[in-house]
């Protein structure tokens, strides 16, 4: 079948990326059935021959004026699309988005009229907000990360910040690589416009927002960095919890193996 992919390496090459992170999702047990879900802002890779693209779509209505978002171009995964089938075909379990000029709708261009996420709400509030200020954030990935997911059941892990403490303090690599450390939303229902504009209020200080008792929303400049850094920092989780399993409450790294690591990465404080 003839895909929009097709002598557009650029474009092939960000969705090969997103099916290879849809990949790992499955395979670390964080995709169950239609789970989570991603966005990536391909308009960086937009010729002029798909701007003038007819639609395969009606246009369809955000819910919400997104300006900063105008004429951009977004890959998608599906809603009810399964992340084990976009690893392997990806045109087929997702697509390719343009938002319309009036920035209230977007219109489905290729290759398959697949509905996107329904999380589309979060994810394009979020690329609207990071755009508006300027920040290199091309991908937003939601999943359902076990270690995590468990420890936002108890209220004392999502007081602002005492996550962030304990999962940096499991091993050092988590601070470097997640600097911005992990923002908390509190419940909300999914798909939700609330759960949306609270997602955005924590992306001036975080990079990874935990959704309590869902899962977690990440940006990054690119799909592989969100993932790495919800890697990262379930990673923690699982060491936090085996040391749990032992019988014992680890002593984690003291405040000052903190601040030497800290200063010695140039990490913010
Ligand atoms: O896409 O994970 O939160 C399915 C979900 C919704
Ligand atoms: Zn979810």
């Amino acid at each position: 079948m003839k895909s929009i992919l097709d002598s557009r390496p650029e474009l092939a090459y960000e969705v090969a990326q997103v099916a290879e992170v849809a990949g790992y999702l499955w395979q670390k047990g964080w995709a169950e059935r239609n789970g989570g879900n991603i966005t990536v802002n391909v308009t960086h890779c937009i010729d002029d021959e798909i701007r003038q693209m007819a639609a395969i779509s009606e246009p369809i209505a955000m819910g919400q004026k997104l300006p900063h978002l105008q004429g951009c171009y977004f890959f998608c995964k599906g809603t009810n699309k399964r992340m084990r089938d976009l690893a392997r075909w990806p045109m087929e379990n997702g697509s390719i988005i343009r938002i319309t000029e009036d920035c209230e709708h977007y219109e489905i261009i290729a290759d398959n009229p697949v509905k996107p996420t329904s999380e589309l709400p979060a994810h394009l509030a979020m690329h609207n907000y990071l755009l508006g200020k300027g920040v290199e954030c091309k991908a937003a990935l939601h999943t359902h990360p076990i270690e995590l997911v468990a420890m936002s059941h108890a209220e004392k892990f999502l007081e602002k910040d005492v996550l962030t403490y304990l999962l940096w303090s499991m091993i050092p690599e988590t601070k470097a690589f997640c600097p911005r450390g992990l923002g908390v939303v509190r419940y909300e229902l999914p798909g939700s416009q609330i759960l949306a504009d609270a997602t955005i209020a924590q992306l001036d200080e975080y990079d990874v927002t935990l959704w309590e008792k869902h899962g977690v929303c990440a940006v990054g400049p690119n799909i592989m960095e969100a993932f790495d850094q919800v890697d990262v920092l379930n990673k923690s989780a699982q060491i936090y919890i085996s040391a749990k399993n032992m019988g014992f409450e680890p002593d984690g790294m003291t405040r000052e193996q903190m601040q030497e690591m800290t200063e010695a990465f140039g990490l913010p404080k």
